[in-house]
């Protein structure tokens, strides 16, 4: 596998105009994907039963990855990887724990791996042994989130990967699959699939997204991707299903090439610079450390600003932010995820105003304190740099507005209308170390400043 880097500042790809996108032009997938747009924030949660090795085989531990792909990364003989199955045994998983860091962090859905590229089932699969049955543990995971999720008002989803290393129908067997015989037979396989699909697409009640990866190996093709598409809204009509579901994905930057089956791109461990316009509809995943999966030598945790920051990035380019935990074997989150996630709620609780059911930033420029979002007349100015002077500049020219700090409404900020912009006079100190909000309420259109339009200095490439 390729090295993901985990990027924790802005990236600094190039935005490569209008090509590489996913339509969404007809009305009923604006309706079908009205409540992800709206959500802007999820949690994705790599569980499987390569939490218990946890990063080390043999004594070996891979740089950086070995997490979820340690089966691959040390080529493990799946008679032996089997053997992890038996130490699985998560006694301490708490759904209801779960889904309330979730809901508590102002996390709107739950992407869980339902099957990894390692073929291990999360669920009672009738049709492998190969998962949770496998297990001592009696229960199924997967049902007990989808009844907390429905108590709890969020929306479960399912990740199901295309690739399976574990199953002998999959044309690219590994060397290292000694418990496969015969000829791979692709037919079988995706018989299988739509099986174990239609096991969670009917158990578990409406699930919100299918989130499907794997998907770039030779085997799976445009024309798989469109049988299951149709099979899978057969069964779901209301389903949002990710673009990995077709062979239309360009590198881990996510978006489509091409015209793909999928709803939306999914750039991977990389917020896009600019976003890619109103209508294209996105989310990027991320790690919390560097490895999806749990892994126990994986320290580099990113700090709580920088997942306040980067879910703020991707609510003003007009994105999702889907963020990762690697629960143990035991069932638990690690303690650094708990407590980041507590972090991010208290700034949610205060400021979750600004990020649901806005849209991306209406200045195509860079600001150089922070970010913009937009929810109607207010724009939400997301202040990361407090200005020494207090004097806070925006790219509006001669507009009625009236500005105030989110989080004290009562009392209005004075403002004043230069031949650069408003500038808003704010308070000596910055309210949140992090991101301090302020709403600008703008009456009538809003009128980015001349430089915006793109008739006065031309707006910087970043
Ligand atoms: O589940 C997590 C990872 O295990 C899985 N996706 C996230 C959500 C994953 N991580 N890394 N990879 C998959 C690496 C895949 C890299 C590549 Fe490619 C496959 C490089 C070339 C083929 C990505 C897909 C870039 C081009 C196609």
């Amino acid at each position: 596998m390729v090295a993901v880097a985990a990027i924790t500042a802005r990236s600094t790809l190039p935005v490569q105009g209008g090509e590489l996108a996913v339509s969404t032009t007809p009305a009923q997938n604006v309706d079908r994907l009205s409540w992800f747009n709206a959500a802007r924030f999820g949690m994705f949660i790599h569980w499987g039963v390569y939490s218990v090795p946890a990063g080390e085989w043999a004594g070996k531990s891979m740089p950086d990855h070995g997490g979820e792909w340690i089966m691959e990364d040390c080529k493990i003989p799946v008679s032996e990887y089997a053997k992890f199955a038996p130490q699985f045994h998560p006694e301490q998983f708490n759904a209801r724990a779960w889904v309330h860091m979730a809901t508590n962090a102002g996390m709107k859905y739950i992407v869980i791996t339902s099957k990894h590229h390692d073929g291990f089932a999360m669920w009672r699969s009738d049709l492998s042994e190969w998962g949770i049955r496998a297990t001592p543990f009696e229960r199924d995971p997967l049902k007990e989130l989808a009844d907390e999720c429905r108590h709890a008002g969020i929306r479960l989803c399912f990740y199901y990967s295309i690739m399976d290393w574990h199953h002998p129908h999959w044309p690219e067997r590994r060397a290292w699959n000694d418990t496969a015989s015969g000829t791979p037979d692709m037919e079988r396989y995706v018989a299988y699939m739509k099986g174990q699909l239609k096991e969670l697409l009917s158990r578990y009640g409406p699930i919100g997204i299918l989130w499907f990866d794997g998907e770039w190996e030779k085997p799976w093709t445009h024309a798989h991707a469109v049988d299951l598409h149709r099979y899978v809204r057969s069964l779901q009509p209301d389903i949002i299903i990710n673009n990995r579901i077709d062979k239309v994905r360009q590198g881990m930057g996510g978006m489509d090439k091409g015209q793909g089956v999928g709803d939306y791109g999914t750039p991977e461990q990389e917020i896009p610079a600019n976003g890619f316009g109103p209508g294209v509809t996105w989310e990027s995943c991320m790690t919390m450390n560097n490895t999806w999966g749990y892994r126990k030598d994986d320290h580099k945790w990113k700090s709580t600003q920088t997942l306040i920051r980067n879910l703020i990035d991707c609510a003003s380019t007009g994105g999702n932010y889907l963020l990762n935990i690697g629960p143990t074997a035991e069932g638990l989150f690690p303690d650094a995820s708990i407590v980041r996630l507590e972090e991010i709620g208290d700034w949610m609780n205060q400021n979750g105003e600004a990020i649901y059911d806005t849209t991306a930033s209406p200045f195509k420029q860079e600001i150089t304190w922070g970010r913009c979002t937009q929810k109607g007349d207010k724009l939400f100015l997301h202040v990361y740099n407090w200005p020494a002077d207090g004097r806070l500049l925006a790219p509006l020219l001669n507009q009625k507005v009236k500005a105030w700090l989110l989080r004290t409404p009562g009392r209005k900020l004075k403002c004043k209308d230069t031949p650069e912009g408003l500038v808003i006079q704010l308070p000596a100190s910055a309210p949140d170390k992090i991101a301090s909000v302020i709403v600008v309420q703008v009456t009538g259109k809003i009128l980015p400043a001349a430089h915006e339009r793109g008739d006065g200095t031309p707006a910087q490439k970043r």
